[in-house]
C-alpha cells in the first residue's frame, strides 16, 4: 500500500459522515449518495487518508441551519415523512417549499441534510481556527437550496452556511462553482453584499437547462448604493466545452483570494445530466489552479451523476490537494472495493471527451467575449 507523506506546506482535513451514504432519493433519481462511498473507497485504496486529518462530521444543529434558512422551512424539513407528501394538510407546504420529483421526501431526509451541512460547517470552522489550510467535504456543495425552498436536489445550502462561518473571520470570501449548473442559491444569498464574490461557470439555456438563470449580464443588484452590485460573476456556456478552452477560461476569470470551491462533477464528459466535454484532469486543473493562491480553501462536492466518474474526479482532486497527484498510479488499485465499476480500463483518467463526443458549441470568439466582459466587470470591483 502506497504511503503518502503529509504535505509540508498545507494541512488538509477531510470531513465526512458515512451515515450520509445510504440515503436513497428513489430508483430513477439521478442523485446517488452512494457515489460518496465509491469516492472514499478510491481515496483509501490510494492511501491518501494518510495525508489528511480525518474528522467524523457532526450533524449541523437546527440553530446552525437557521443562520440562513427560515424556521418554517426547517420545521417542515424536520417533521415531514415520506408518506405525508400526498396528505391534503401538507399540500400547501409541499408546493410552497418546492418538494416533488427533483426534491423528493425520502427516509431520513432531515438527518441527510443536517449531516452534509454539518460537514461543511465543521470544515469552515477548522479553516477559521487555523487548524486546517484546505478542508474537504465531498458530500456538500448543494448550491441550489434557497432560504425557504428546496431546489434541484438541494435542501439545505451548506455552502451558504460554510461561507457565513468564514465571514466571521475573513472580511471577504470568493465562491467558485464549476458544477455544470448555475450556483443560483449561493448567488442569491449573497446578492446584496460586497463581502462575497460569487463566480459560476455553467451551461446556460434559459428555457431548456436547469435552473435557467445565470446570464452574463446578471451581475448583482444594479443600484449604485447597493454594495452587492457587480459582485456576481456568471460565465454562461454552451454544450461540449472542452478541456483546453475551459481551463484557459477558468484561469482568465479567477484571480486571487479563492476560498470556497464547489467541485460539481457533472461538468465532466459522459455525465448523465451534464453536457460539457471535460476530462478528469481538466476538472482537476481548476482545483489545482485555485490551490496555487495559497488561501484557506473550503472544497465541497455538488452535482455529478455518473458515480464512477464522480469518484474518479474527487479522488484525483483529493490527490491534488494533498500533493500526491504525481505519486499515485493512474491504474486504479487492485484493492479498491467495487473495482468492477471502473472497468474495462481501470484507469483514473478514462478518455471521457472521446466516449460521448459532443460538438463544442463555444466558439473562440464567444469565449473571448466572455473573458473581456468579466475583466470589464472586475474593474468595478477592484476599484
Ligand atoms: N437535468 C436534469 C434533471 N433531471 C431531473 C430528474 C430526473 C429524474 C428524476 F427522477 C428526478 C429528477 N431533474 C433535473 C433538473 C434538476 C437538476 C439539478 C442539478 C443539481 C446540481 O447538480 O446542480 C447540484 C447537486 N430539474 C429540472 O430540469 C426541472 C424539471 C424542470 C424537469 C425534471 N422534473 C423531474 C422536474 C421539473
Ligand atoms: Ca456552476
Ligand atoms: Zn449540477
Amino acid at each position: 500500500n502506497l504511503q503518502i507523506a503529509r504535505p509540508k506546506g498545507y494541512r488538509v482535513s477531510w470531513h465526512a459522515n458515512p451515515a450520509v451514504e445510504p440515503h436513497h432519493f428513489g430508483q430513477s433519481h439521478p442523485m446517488k449518495p452512494w457515489r460518496l462511498t465509491l469516492t472514499k473507497q478510491l481515496v483509501m485504496a490510494y492511501g491518501m487518508h494518510h495525508a489528511m486529518d480525518l474528522y467524523l462530521a457532526r450533524a449541523a444543529t437546527y440553530e446552525e441551519m437557521a443562520d440562513f434558512h427560515e424556521r418554517d422551512y426547517l420545521d417542515f424539513l424536520q417533521q415531514i415523512m415520506p408518506g405525508d407528501i400526498d396528505k391534503p394538510e401538507q399540500a400547501d407546504n409541499v408546493v410552497r417549499f418546492n418538494f416533488g420529483d427533483d426534491c423528493p421526501i425520502f427516509d431520513g431526509l432531515y438527518s441527510y441534510c443536517s449531516l452534509y451541512a454539518g460537514g461543511t460547517v465543521d470544515a469552515a470552522r477548522k479553516l477559521c481556527n487555523d487548524q486546517s489550510d484546505i478542508a474537504i467535504n465531498w458530500s456538500g456543495g448543494l448550491h441550489h437550496a434557497k432560504k425557504a425552498e428546496a431546489s434541484g436536489f438541494c435542501y439545505v445550502n451548506d455552502i451558504v452556511l460554510g461561507t457565513l462561518q468564514l465571514l466571521r473571520h475573513h472580511p471577504r470570501v470568493m465562491y467558485i462553482d464549476i458544477d455544470v449548473h448555475h450556483g443560483d442559491g449561493v448567488e442569491q444569498a449573497f446578492w446584496s453584499t460586497d463581502r462575497v464574490l460569487t463566480v459560476s461557470f455553467h451551461k446556460y439555456d434559459k428555457d431548456n437547462f436547469f435552473p435557467g438563470t445565470g446570464a452574463r449580464e446578471d451581475t448583482g443588484p444594479a443600484h449604485p448604493l447597493n454594495p452587492g452590485a457587480h459582485h456576481a460573476i456568471n460565465v454562461p456556456l454552451n454544450d461540449g466545452i472542452d478541456d483546453e478552452s475551459y481551463i484557459a477560461l477558468f484561469k482568465e476569470v479567477i484571480g486571487a483570494c479563492a476560498i470556497v470551491l464547489q467541485c460539481g462533477a457533472d461538468s465532466l464528459g459522459c455525465d448523465r445530466l451534464g453536457c460539457f466535454n471535460l476530462n478528469v484532469r481538466a476538472h482537476g486543473a481548476c482545483v489545482a489552479y485555485t490551490k496555487t493562491f495559497g488561501m484557506p480553501l473550503l472544497v465541497v462536492g455538488g452535482g455529478g451523476y455518473t458515480p464512477r466518474n464522480v469518484s474518479r474526479a474527487w479522488a484525483h482532486e483529493t490527490s491534488i490537494l494533498v500533493e500526491a497527484d504525481n505519486i499515485i498510479d493512474s491504474t486504479i488499485p487492485d484493492s479498491v472495493a467495487f473495482r468492477n465499476h471502473f472497468g474495462p480500463d481501470f484507469s483514473l483518467f478514462p478518455p471521457l471527451s472521446e466516449m460521448r463526443k459532443l460538438d463544442n458549441k463555444n466558439t473562440r470568439a464567444y469565449l473571448e467575449g466572455l473573458v473581456e466582459a468579466v475583466h470589464e466587470q472586475l474593474r468595478y470591483i477592484k476599484g
